[in-house]
């Protein structure tokens, strides 16, 4: 039987969060990177696979299933042995499924917000609110860990998978607290001791949270500029504006000596 197909990348928590499912229930994926930064989650073929042009997408024989919430649920009940990481249990299942709209709409929604903007569109605003935004995220987290060592409990989920991928990317912009948020630092260092954990998320972590800070310093640093490229008959000027490497719009001007001798 042939592997499921992961589209990927390992700067992508979400796509992090389905790497740690994989590995906690022993499962081979053959992995496919996507480049975001290059655009190829926005190809037609990849379209075509996911109208929502997100990572991770799993494709898995004739199923297709993206959204990692929903492809970690998915691994699990297929290819998992028990149902530890995901209960079948209802009221167990609505706990875990809880902490997965948390992440989704709560603690990773807020990274895409001061992430995003920064990463594609040459934003400079890391601002205060975004970074205290996020950091409320930590707060509800330590009451969930209050008195379980993860966050459904006394087991590991697949919800600890998604916020840890989330958390683990964004701690050094948004900062944990150490006297606020024990629970939330303790969490972390349990979650740490698993043996594919660097493989898994660590790495892709640490790669996402670097190019957020270049790209940061890319932008802060950028100017406008105008770069001029005079046509081969000189009729015109085309006028590229860029602010830092990204092209925002051309312009083409005619020339003016060309324009007083061809228009009346
Ligand atoms: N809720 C989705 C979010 C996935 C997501 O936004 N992934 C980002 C990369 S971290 C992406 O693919 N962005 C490209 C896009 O939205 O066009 C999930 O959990 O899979």
């Amino acid at each position: 039987m042939s592997k499921p197909v992961l589209y990927y990348a390992k700067l992508s928590p979400p796509a992090r969060a389905v790497l740690l499912t994989a590995k906690a229930i022993d499962l081979e994926l053959e992995l496919k990177p996507i480049n975001l930064m290059k655009g190829e989650h926005l190809t037609p073929e990849f379209i075509k696979i996911n109208p929502q042009h997100t990572i991770p997408t799993l494709v898995d024989g004739d199923a297709v299933v993206y959204d990692s919430h929903a492809i970690c649920a998915y691994l699990v009940e297929k290819y998992a042995n028990d149902d530890q990481l995901y209960p079948k249990d209802l009221v167990k299942r609505a706990l875990v499924d809880a902490r997965l709209h948390f992440d989704s709409g709560h603690l990773f929604a807020r990274l895409r917000f001061l992430y995003e903007p920064i990463l594609y569109y040459g934003s400079t605003d890391c601002s205060m609110d975004k970074i205290a935004y996020i950091q409320k995220c930590y707060e509800i987290m330590e009451q969930f860990l209050k008195t379980e060592p993860y966050l459904c409990g006394d087991v590991m989920t697949i919800g600890d998978f998604c916020c840890l991928a989330t958390v683990t990317s964004v701690n050094e912009v948004a900062p944990i607290d150490e006297f606020k948020f024990p629970n939330v630092l303790a969490w972390l260092t349990r979650m740490a001791e698993l043996p594919y954990y660097m493989e898994t998320n660590e790495e892709g972590a640490e790669e996402l949270k670097n190019l957020f800070k270049e790209k940061l310093a890319e932008n802060r640093g950028a100017k406008w500029t105008v770069a001029n490229e005079v046509d081969a008959k000189a009729s015109s000027i085309q006028v590229t504006v860029k602010v830092g490497g990204l092209k925002l719009f051309k312009l083409r001007i005619m020339a003016l000596e060309y324009a007083k001798k061809n228009l009346k």
